[in-house]
Formats: structure tokens, C-alpha cells, sequence
């Protein structure tokens, strides 16, 4: 089992919706032991603490987005420190609501595009997040993020994207609320997206399977943007978007085993955590579980993508 350098950093973004809570999720996630884990599992674990956003003008509350100046000030900050950790090992940000992502993956595509490398996206996720704040009606910002990081119109006021993401690189895991204006755009993009129903018929490894096969022919950096609402809200209570009919515990570690037996996987969010709606921590918890899975806590050793 490789060792690797993981970078904790806590982003308590709480901007992206109207209920509060999120910015608790770093410290939720500590307290849950994920430091612990990972080094359990022999890896070396940095912490940077909680990065707060760039300067920001105040919200006014005026207008049909919740908080865009602050969701701004995040995502600049979060470009910043997405570069300077991929530089030095396997960044893991801790949210945080789901806008913390415009960031994360901003950040982490233009470093991949610097090392001449294509970035790819695995968003495990209820939703698809591909709201511009043109089409959103809820005006909240976490559900824009993959609107945002393929260079979709309508950011004005946030950082000038760099580097889109490619549609054709991300795969949608997990659907099972995707409002009309989103469903328009992906039919018409190349994004990959896998609903629930498909994962019920087929299985969740073989989708994920094809597409990490994918990953690695063209030698990709991959993103992972694990949603808790990715989950079935009666093991993973602690969000706001709740939607019922989620991926199982299993299927959660299967996709997680997947990913490490893969050795893809180049960064990670953590995001939409909020502990004030937890069940005494239990989802915190297994978020720490998953990325255990994710980093190579295993029961036995299994031949490589035995089930691809
Ligand atoms: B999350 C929603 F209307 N689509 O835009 C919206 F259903 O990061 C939900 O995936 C967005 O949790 C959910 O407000 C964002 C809604
Ligand atoms: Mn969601
Ligand atoms: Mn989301
Ligand atoms: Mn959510």
C-alpha cells in the first residue's frame, strides 16, 4: 500500500445555502478521528487549520443570489490553496456546504494544467450542482459548482476560471434530484451521469469502473467531490438537501475501495456535512469511514478491480 502525504484543510463555507451549519463540518470531521485514520493506515497527515475567505464586500441581501460576494471571497481562496497543496501531496478539504467546491476543483484543475495532465471529476452527489446563477431558482450557490468549473456564463463578480473542466472528464454518480433548467444543460453537455435507477439495474462498480478505466488511459488527475446527500439520509442524517433512495453504506465503500484499489485518486472534498442535524456523530463517522476506504483500509486483500 502506497503512502501518501494527505493535507487536511478546513473549509467552513456556509454561504452556499440559506441553512446554517456546515462550518462546523472541519471540526466534526476531527473530532470523528479522521487524522486518526489516516494514520492508522500509514499515511503521513498535515493539518492547515481552517482557511477563512479572501476579502469580501458585505452580502446586501439584496438580489436573487444568497451570499455571492462571500461565496467569492471562498472560492478565491480556495483556488489559492487548492494549487499550493497539489504541489505537495493529496489535499483532502473538510467543508463545508458544497460551495466550497467552485474552489477546490478550480484550483485543482489549473495545477493540473500546468503539469499538462487532464483533470477528471467524480461527483458522488443527489443532485448535479450544474446550476449557473442564471438558471437557479433556489439563488443557492452549492448548487453551481460544476456550472462554475466548466466555464458555464453568469459568474460575474467571481474568479475568472482558468482552466474548465472538460464535460467528457466528469462523471455524476448518484442522481436523484435534478431540476429542469440542469436537466436541459446535461442533456445537451458530454458530462456522464448515472441515476440512481441505473445504479439499482446495473450496479454502481460498473459505471465507476468504465469511468476510472478512462481516467487512467489518459493519465488524469482525479478529483473526487463526495456530497453527504450522496448517501441515503437514514445512515447519513447529518445534511440539509436531504433526498431519500441513496447509495447504501456499501455501495458508499465499494465506490471508495474502488477508487483506491485505482490509485487515481490525486484530491478530495468532504462537503455538506452539517453536524447540528447529526445523529451523535454517526455521519461524520462515516465520512471518516469512506475515506479510510478511499486511503486502503480494506478487510482483505482482493485482486485488483476484481469487479470492473
Ligand atoms: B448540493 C437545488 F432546487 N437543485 O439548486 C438548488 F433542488 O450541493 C438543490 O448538491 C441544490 O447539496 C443542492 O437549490 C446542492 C434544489
Ligand atoms: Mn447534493
Ligand atoms: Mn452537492
Ligand atoms: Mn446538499
Amino acid at each position: 500500500m502506497k503512502h501518501t502525504d494527505c493535507i487536511l484543510i478546513g473549509a467552513p463555507v456556509d454561504s452556499g445555502k440559506r441553512r446554517a451549519g456546515c462550518l462546523m463540518g472541519p471540526d466534526a470531521l476531527r473530532t470523528a478521528g479522521l487524522a486518526e485514520a489516516l494514520r492508522d493506515l500509514g499515511h503521513r497527515v498535515e493539518d492547515l487549520g481552517n482557511l477563512t475567505p479572501e476579502p469580501y464586500s458585505p452580502d446586501t441581501g439584496e438580489g436573487p443570489l444568497f451570499k455571492p460576494n462571500e461565496t467569492a471571497g471562498w472560492t478565491a481562496r480556495l483556488i489559492a490553496t487548492a494549487e499550493g497543496a497539489m504541489t505537495r501531496g493529496l489535499p483532502i478539504f473538510l467543508g463545508g456546504d458544497h460551495a466550497l467546491s467552485l474552489g477546490s476543483v478550480a484550483g485543482v484543475t489549473s495545477h493540473a494544467a500546468r503539469a499538462g495532465r487532464p483533470q477528471f471529476v467524480l461527483w458522488l452527489d443527489a443532485h448535479s450542482d450544474f446550476h449557473t446563477p442564471e438558471t437557479t431558482d433556489s439563488g443557492n450557490l452549492h448548487g453551481t459548482p460544476l456550472g462554475y468549473v466548466t466555464g458555464r456564463s453568469g459568474f460575474a463578480g467571481f474568479p475568472p476560471l482558468t482552466t474548465p473542466v472538460q464535460q467528457e472528464n466528469i462523471c455524476l454518480l448518484g442522481l436523484r434530484s435534478v431540476d429542469d433548467a440542469e436537466r436541459a444543460a446535461l442533456e445537451g453537455s458530454a458530462i456522464r451521469r448515472h441515476d440512481m435507477r441505473e445504479i439499482d439495474e446495473r450496479g454502481i462498480a460498473r459505471p465507476l469502473g468504465d469511468f476510472l478505466d478512462r481516467v487512467a488511459a489518459e493519465n488524469g488527475m482525479l478529483h473526487v467531490s463526495l456530497d453527504v446527500d450522496f448517501l441515503d439520509p437514514s445512515i447519513a442524517p447529518a445534511v440539509g438537501t436531504t433526498v431519500p433512495g441513496g447509495a447504501t453504506i456499501r455501495e458508499g465503500h465499494l465506490v471508495m475501495e474502488m477508487i483506491c484499489d485505482s490509485g487515481l485518486m490525486t484530491s478530495l472534498d468532504l462537503v455538506e456535512l452539517n453536524p447540528f442535524l447529526d445523529n451523535r456523530g454517526r455521519t461524520a463517522q462515516l465520512l471518516v469511514d469512506l475515506t479510510a476506504s478511499a486511503l486502503g483500509r480494506r478487510v482483505f486483500d482482493r485482486p485488483t478491480r476484481a469487479f470492473a
